[in-house]
């Protein structure tokens, strides 16, 4: 109903490659030896430059358009090799102007033509992604694009007719207007997405991915189907709160309804992040059943923690379902903790800002994070820490970079005048997550980066330099875009982009890697849900106008799945939330 009729694919051009150009021993023998020590000096100084002097010059554009260039087909080949060195000269000479012109316009082009690059491109990336899974993978919960097969993680049930690409998937199909695969999908949930299952899931990933999922695809294209499914799984949900203080367990079996933690969680305790991140899609629950059990249920966790005592103002992450104490005193903005600080704003914005205590309660944590926890370093980036027992751990996952969108969309309505305020935090925090991408060899950010021992939005350890698709830093370009038009926010968008079809686009799909700042990624062999839920979506956003899902109206969930405002004065008609 919403969707407009012009819609914007991300896409690339893949540079094809093919076996280098080999000469043939004829009588100019030694002409051409001279060539090839010519060739590769050029080569050497390709590689040995800094990557910042290759930029500058063109070199590293260069590098790959000659590549292209001469390795194209036979034809040009043999013509290569029967030809005088001044010819060959003179055709790779031609072949660098002609390729310096096309990156220096890649690198001129202003977000505008970038976005109708976007559009002609018939190579899409969501195509692409889904079409990979449909082939290799369907009814998986995810795909191994490397291996071409499927996989289904048990976190969101391996028995649970997984399909957690197809769930996850839905509404960005439809938001792209891809009706017939959004169709297939439609049938898929119809047919086989069955929850009376003896299967143990996470609660907080069947929310937020099916819960979720399910729920945008019923307010996006209204098919019932989806509205009936929400409401069974989120029944299946209910016995998870089943615990002596309400706050629900981590686990769930959905047959018998026994629940439990995680045992790595400090003393037998549910996580903030999980169980903080219940509260958008349950009030929707409950306003589309008509079941006030929903509501109740995660009301009741807030009013759990408003009796607490929290060290500093800030959460921990560790809070134990039994005795109702928080568990080991480590407060993240990432991991363990961040949606949860991410659903106190979208509660109140989604209750079209009529849940006050939604509004203080976040503007209040957001206040013990900036005095306990932002941090500026020497060189000037600004970042969010972890805490452990009152220490500061001077590190940042990608998972936090979040919170630059999170900052952003809250802004507007800060007390005390704050609003440029934060959005200048908003704005650094961008940077700095910008910066952990730039900083590395293949252009995709690490998942954690560090700012001690002499380095700044760097990952140090072996075990925080991986990549899996995940969408934090585009989703707060794309907030960002949205709130202040400064292109740069679309050029990091189009980097990111560029990176993605470099190193994780490969023959079936689209992979993590396992290295950021090696120099030629080393592949997991993933597609996450969360790549077609989350990072496409929020990159075809940041290239679509301001009025394609506007803010004022959705309420994005934290695997962005655009829930409607529940207006005022429209409480009581469900079918007229939009
Ligand atoms: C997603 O499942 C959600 O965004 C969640 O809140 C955090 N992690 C992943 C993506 O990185």
């Amino acid at each position: 109903r919403m969707m407009r009729k012009n819609i914007y694919f991300i896409h690339f051009r893949i540079r094809k490659s093919a076996s280098p150009t080999s000469f043939r021993l004829t009588e100019k023998f030694i002409l051409l030896l001279v060539f090839s020590a010519f060739i590769t000096l050029c080569f050497g100084a390709i590689f040995f430059l800094p990557d910042s002097s290759k930029l500058l010059s063109g070199v590293f554009f260069h590098s790959s358009a000659v590549e292209t260039n001469t390795r194209t087909g036979t034809d040009s080949d043999s013509n290569v090799a029967v030809g005088t060195e001044e010819k060959i000269l003179t055709k790779i000479r031609k072949d660098h102007e002609k390729a310096l012109v096309e990156a220096k316009d890649t690198l001129q082009k202003r977000p505008d033509e970038i976005k109708q690059d976007i559009q002609d491109e018939k190579d899409k990336m969501m195509t692409f992604a889904w079409d990979s899974y449909k082939r290799y993978a369907w009814g998986s919960n995810e795909l191994r694009p490397v291996s071409k097969q499927g996989h289904s993680s048990n976190l969101f049930g391996e028995y649970l007719s997984p399909g957690a690409t197809i769930v996850d998937a839905l509404d960005t199909l439809y938001i792209m207007e891809m009706f017939e695969d959004f169709d297939m999908a439609t049938e898929w949930v119809e047919k086989n997405l069955d929850f009376n299952v003896n299967a143990e899931v996470s609660v907080f990933e069947v929310n937020i991915r099916f819960v979720g999922g399910l729920l945008s695809a019923y307010y996006l294209s209204g098919k019932e189907v989806f509205r009936r499914k929400a409401i069974e799984l989120g029944e299946k949900l209910l016995p998870a709160f089943k615990t002596p203080t309400g706050i629900p367990w981590a686990l769930l079996n959905l047959k018998s309804g026994i629940g439990r933690n995680w045992p790595w969680a400090s003393g037998g305790s549910s996580i903030l992040a999980e169980y903080g991140t219940l509260h958008l899609e349950f009030m929707h629950l409950s306003k589309l059943s008509g079941n006030p059990a929903f509501a109740e249920k995660v009301m009741n966790i807030r009013k759990v923690l408003n009796r607490l005592d929290k060290p500093q103002g800030l959460y921990p992450n560790y809070l134990n379902p039994n005795s109702g104490q928080w568990g080991q005193h480590h407060v993240s903005v990432g991991g363990l903790g961040d949606s949860f600080y991410e659903y106190l704003l979208k509660a109140w914005l989604m209750s079209d800002k009529t849940d006050e205590e939604g509004k203080k309660l976040y503007y209040e944590a957001l206040q013990a994070i900036e005095t306990s926890l932002i941090r500026k370093s020497s060189g000037g980036l600004t970042y969010i820490a972890e805490w452990k027992g009152g220490l500061l751990e001077h590190k940042m996952g990608h998972l936090t970079c979040f919170a630059g969108g999170m900052i952003a969309l809250g802004a507007d309505g800060a007390p005390e005048d704050k609003t440029g305020h934060q959005m200048e935090q908003a704005s650094e925090i961008a940077r700095t997550c910008h910066e952990s991408y730039a900083r590395t060899t293949l252009k995709l950010g690490p998942e954690a980066f560090r700012f001690d021992g002499g380095v700044e939005a760097i990952a140090t350890r072996q075990n925080e330099k991986y990549f899996i698709l995940r969408p934090e830093v585009i989703e707060t370009y794309m907030y960002m875009w949205r709130f202040t038009h400064d292109p740069k926010y679309r050029e990091w968008g189009w980097e990111a982009v560029q990176a993605l079809e470099k190193h994780c686009r490969v023959e079936g799909g689209y992979s993590g890697v396992r290295d950021v700042y090696a120099s030629s990624p080393n592949h997991d062999d993933v597609q996450q849900s969360f790549y077609l839920a989350e990072t496409l979506k929020y990159l075809y956003l940041l290239f679509s106008d301001d009025d394609h899902l506007p803010l004022e109206h959705w309420v994005f969930n934290t695997e962005a799945h655009p829930l409607p405002v529940i207006r005022k004065e429209m409480t009581d008609k469900p079918s007229q939330l939009e």
